[in-house]
């Protein structure tokens, strides 16, 4: 799984993949959730090498739930929900300071989690803007209303600095290989919803958890 070099294809398809993550009882499958991460890593490096700080830390995290997923009590990593039971009941997370469990699913997801968060104000205001739209805007505003409340200084810093350099709307939509601007905004209302469910459902569950600040 980690060593998947195929390449990147159409954003349409790597959204798709979010809409595999619910089941019908509103659960969120880690497979899909997973195979939309790293979909998106696929397309974050198609933008240039000065995301690679960014593709490299996500990365890390897939590889860290892949390793959940695929280890000795994998049957325990089949959802979001039975992963956080799992370890929960098991005390497999460090709930209120960094301790003998670096790597819990749980902490590991909720990173991805947030940047969800992002991805989905991010692509909000990309499917609302007009052709002069700048991507950087868009970007670190979305940032700052979500995973920069998350990051020290030093990562704003690097972020906003990469933001800096995103190619414009027009080659920002040829990137992401979907068709004409119209159908590009027709995609996205269309993926949103489900991103948002996915994002929602799992927020919901962590807070019930009281997991949202998992160090
Ligand atoms: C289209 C342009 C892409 C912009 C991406 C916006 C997100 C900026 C995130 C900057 C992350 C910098 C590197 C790593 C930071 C880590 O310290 C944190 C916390 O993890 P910890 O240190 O606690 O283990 N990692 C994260 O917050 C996860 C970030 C994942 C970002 C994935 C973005 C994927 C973008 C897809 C593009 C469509």
């Amino acid at each position: 799984m980690d060593n998947d070099k195929t390449l990147f294809s159409s954003l349409k398809e790597v959204l798709d993949t979010f809409k595999l993550c619910l089941s019908e009882n509103k659960e969120v499958y880690l497979e899909h959730y997973v195979a939309g991460w790293r979909g998106l890593v696929k397309f974050l490096n198609c933008l240039g090498s000065v995301f690679g700080f960014i593709s490299k830390d996500a990365v890390n995290k897939i590889k860290i739930l892949v390793t959940h997923m695929e280890g000795e009590n994998g049957s325990q990593y089949v959802t979001v929900q039975s992963m956080v039971k799992y370890e929960l009941d098991n005390e497999l997370v460090d709930l209120t300071k960094r301790g003998i469990h670096p790597e819990s699913g749980c902490r590991t997801l909720l990173r991805l989690h947030r940047a969800l968060r992002w991805l989905e104000l991010f692509l909000e205001r990309l499917r609302t803007s007009n052709e002069d739209g700048k991507t950087s805007v868009m970007c670190s505003e979305s940032y700052n209303e979500s995973l920069a409340q998350h990051h020290p200084w030093m990562v704003r810093k690097a972020a906003g600095m990469a933001f800096c350099v995103l190619p414009g709307r027009p080659a920002f939509f040829e990137v992401m290989n979907v068709g004409p601007p119209e159908q590009v905004v027709a995609m996205l209302g269309e993926a949103l919803p489900l991103i948002s469910d996915v994002y929602q459902i799992t927020e919901e569950f962590y807070a019930q958890h009281n997991m949202l600040d998992l160090p």
